[in-house]
């Protein structure tokens, strides 16, 4: 339903979407179905979690903390890795 970090002032869900051949973003604000057994995957160019209002500056390596509050009310923090993405292949 919603994620926090102590790291950000906050954390959207975000699916990136093509309109008119622009890539631009749309926040989930519905939250995200997860059926059981199975995954939903956050990654560039698709859903992904935006953390907006940095605390501090992100350096490749470090973890951080993301609390995702689920439907039922029940909270589940996972540690986030930061790492450097490539550059997004063009697929011309
Ligand atoms: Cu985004």
């Amino acid at each position: 339903m919603s994620v926090t970090s102590p790291i950000a002032g906050r954390v959207d869900i975000h699916q990136t979407v093509m309109v008119d051949g622009i890539m631009s973003m749309q926040q989930i604000q519905t939250g995200i179905v997860l059926p059981p057994g199975k995954s939903v995957i956050f990654e560039p160019g698709g859903k992904h979690l935006m953390l907006l209002g940095l605390k501090s500056a992100l350096k490749s390596g470090n973890t951080f903390p993301l609390t995702f509050r689920l439907g039922s009310g029940k909270q589940i923090t996972l540690m986030a890795e930061v790492r450097v993405s490539p550059p997004p292949v063009d697929s011309k």
